[in-house]
């Protein structure tokens, strides 16, 4: 056994030594990629080609049987962009910390492990930091499948003037984590407000609805607060946990197991269309008869597929609201130019659809 092993092994150190010789010639191409760019002040991050090079590999592979499937190649590619792009311009991500947070997790998806983050305590000061240019990328969270939209993300996007440029999928599963093992001890629960709503049947099952509630700016925040009172527990991802020395009583606890969360990072820049985009807007209609029908017949007329439309207030002494709307296409193509100008609507971003 150990002679077949090593034998495989030896094989396997041939093939480490030519990826790392490849990689590396890679990376020098990017550092002039790079040189380009930052002679230009050009964006770093372009998802549209890293779509297509994803793509374009799923295909080779397939057609060559290759045993790698569609996520795994998209992983180890991830992080290879991940290097370039630090290897093309060092960029500070911002992110709805501390650390240990959904949105850290998500952050690394996109970034990898080697970026340089900036963790912040809410989402609007991670606008802040865009719109002030302390970061050149924010992630918040924008959507969650049970709880519905972030609203001060959405209410940010329209005070800050900043771009989505891309947007994350996580599936999200809550932990109940705490020092106490009788759960019957328990006398507060820390976690942020939409983990908490997540997790209600839980929390009934468990006779922890009566239990004072203590609402935290992020689910890392209620790990680390749990970590210093022994009769407390804290709705928090798996990670925070584990960062905070909790330990874990329950998993994936929360009332929807199918529970996803959608990301967005946010900078300065315009994203190329890919062929497969999103484009974000804010709306206001006048206070008529039919107007939000107007509004909206114009995306039937030209055939874009809307996917959301949520109301906010406009926070004034009247009652008035505001419309933020995602729909599919790209604000290069004319047809959804058109419409944004028409409309008066204010661009948020046009990028790679990706939930
Ligand atoms: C590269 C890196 C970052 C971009 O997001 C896209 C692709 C890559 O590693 O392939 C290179 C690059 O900067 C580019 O093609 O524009």
């Amino acid at each position: 056994m150990e002679s077949k092993l090593e034998k495989l092994r030896k094989e396997i150190d041939k093939l480490d030594n030519d990826i790392l010789k490849l990689l590396n010639k890679r990376m020098e191409i990017v550092k002039k990629v790079g040189e380009l760019k930052n002679n230009l002040n050009a964006p770093i991050y372009r998802p549209e080609r890293e779509k297509e090079i994803i793509e374009r590999l799923v295909e080779i592979s397939n057609k060559q049987n290759g045993i790698l499937n569609k996520d795994e190649i998209e992983a180890v590619f991830l992080e290879i962009f991940a290097i370039s792009r630090a290897l093309e311009r060092k960029e500070r991500i911002a992110f709805l910390g501390p650390i240990g947070t959904y949105t850290h997790q998500a952050a690394e998806f996109k970034f990898g492990a080697n970026a340089k983050y900036l963790p912040l305590l809410n989402i609007e000061a991670v606008f802040k930091a865009i719109a002030n240019k302390e970061a050149k990328y924010g992630v918040v969270p924008i959507e969650n499948n049970t709880e519905g939209v972030v609203g001060i993300t959405l209410d940010s996007l329209k005070k800050y003037g900043v771009k989505i440029v891309s947007e994350i999928c996580l599936d999200i599963h809550h932990s109940f984590a705490s020092l106490q093992d009788d759960i019957t001890k328990i006398k507060r629960i820390y976690s942020h407000p939409q983990g908490y709503n997540q997790c209600l049947n839980f929390l009934e099952t468990h006779n922890l609805l009566d239990v004072e509630f203590i609402p935290t700016e992020s689910t890392a925040r209620a790990a680390e607060l749990a970590g210093k009172d022994e009769f407390s527990g804290a709705i928090c991802s798996k990670i925070a946990a584990k960062i905070n020395n909790v330990p874990l009583l329950f998993e994936k606890i929360e009332d929807n197991l199918a529970n996803r969360t959608r990301f967005i990072i946010i900078s300065d820049f315009k994203t190329n269309c890919s062929g497969k985009d999103k484009t974000s807007v804010i709306a206001k209609t006048s206070h008529k008869t039919g107007a939000l029908f107007e509004l909206l017949k114009n995306f039937k007329e030209k055939n874009i597929n809307l996917l959301k439309i949520e109301s906010r207030p406009n926070k004034d002494d009247t009652f008035n609201t505001w419309f933020y709307i995602d729909f599919e296409g790209h604000i290069d193509e004319e047809k959804v130019k058109n419409i944004i100008e028409k409309e008066q609507m204010i661009w948020l971003g046009s990028y790679l659809r990706e939930c």
